[in-house]
């Protein structure tokens, strides 16, 4: 049996592609693989754990009912980048505000994370899959100082690594640090993640559309016509698309990346910016698919050209296949 290409090889063998000083990515993947392995155990054990299961009683920022496993994961992350020492602040779907990491070491770090530290958080209780969004950027305030507004509402063409942790049939990590995308399996006999899908590449066209149709008579005609196109034999494979929603962005967007296809959140009548949020869900994903080789807009601009306003602005998000959201684009008027 060949060995397995642990994540810790994989940086120091690609040293030279990475914009960030590789001893700082390995205890950058060192914080976040930490912190996936508790979430994942947890998941996995969450039926049989008192505490777990449920909602927390809450209600974050977005107005939307916090479950307690989202609080686990947010206080897994936090902690895991706090006790990292290269990360100085972090922004996350479960806090107001920002948090800058006081602690002397901290302050030195050179990096800020945003991260969705549980997204899909509707299926939590039903053991169906979840996943973790992170994304990196150098800090714009000097080191030694505090972290600001300023260095959490970065574009995303500015990203230095972004990735995911998808809690699946198995536990998966893919991210991209700008020179490809690559996925790391966990293995649950040696607890590493290991290479399992180099060079990832989306395929150009999929025949899989992902959307909440019960939006469907909220949305812009021409999102409509494109439905009834995805639909029909006139789309450019001849034969109608299969539907597939998970109601999971990172298990929507994972499937999509392997089979090709397309994710679509519109703005709606209910949420007329759109549902997502740009700084932690929709740009790392969409730094994922351009390297990728797919697209990712908010139906009329590049997400990663977008200048974030506040920390958990909503955009409209169209991503996937190339030639899915091109198509999709062009019924948008
Ligand atoms: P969350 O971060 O509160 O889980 O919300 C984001 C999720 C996405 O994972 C998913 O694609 C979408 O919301 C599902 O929303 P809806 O139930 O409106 O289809
Ligand atoms: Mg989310």
């Amino acid at each position: 049996m060949s060995k397995h290409i642990t994540l810790n090889d994989f940086i120091l063998h690609h040293q030279q592609d990475f914009a960030i000083k590789p001893s700082d990515l390995v205890q950058l993947f060192s914080d976040i693989t930490q912190a996936a392995k508790t979430v994942s155990i947890d998941i996995r054990r969450a039926g049989l754990v008192d505490n777990i299961l449920g909602a927390q009683g809450e209600t974050n920022i977005q107005g939307e009912e916090q479950q307690k496993l989202d609080v686990v994961a947010d206080v897994a992350f936090i902690q895991a980048f706090k006790s990292g020492n290269q990360i100085c602040g972090i922004a996350s779907e479960e806090n107001e505000d920002f948090l800058s990491f006081d602690h002397p070491t901290s302050l030195q770090g050179k990096y800020i994370a945003l991260f969705d530290p549980l997204d899909g958080s509707s299926n939590i209780d039903v053991n169906v899959s979840i996943g973790t969004i992170f994304s990196i950027y150098e800090r714009k305030s000097p080191v030694g100082t505090p972290a600001t507004l300023e260095d959490m509402l970065q574009p995303g063409k500015d990203q230095l690594c972004a990735g995911y942790v998808l809690y699946g049939s198995s536990t998966m990590l893919v991210f991209t640090t700008g020179q490809g995308v690559n996925g790391f399996t966990l293995d649950p006999v040696s607890d590493e993640f290991c290479l399992s899908h180099p060079n990832m590449q989306m395929p150009v066209i999929g025949r899989l559309y992902a959307m909440n149709e019960g939006n469907i008579n909220e949305c812009e005609v021409g999102l409509t016509k494109y439905i009834k196109y995805c639909q029909s034999r006139e789309n450019q494979t001849g034969k109608p698309y299969s539907g597939r929603y998970i109601g999971s962005l990172v298990a929507d967007f994972h499937r999509n990346l392997i089979k090709g296809g397309i994710y679509i959140y519109p703005d709606v009548l209910t949420a007329p910016e759109g549902k997502l949020r740009l700084l932690y869900e929709c740009n790392p994903l969409a730094f994922i698919a351009e390297q990728a080789g797919g697209l990712a807009t908010t139906g009329r601009e590049r997400i990663l050209d977008l200048i974030p306003q506040k920390l958990h602005q909503r955009v409209p998000y169209y991503v996937g296949s190339k030639d899915m959201v091109e198509k999709a684009m062009s019924f948008l008027s």
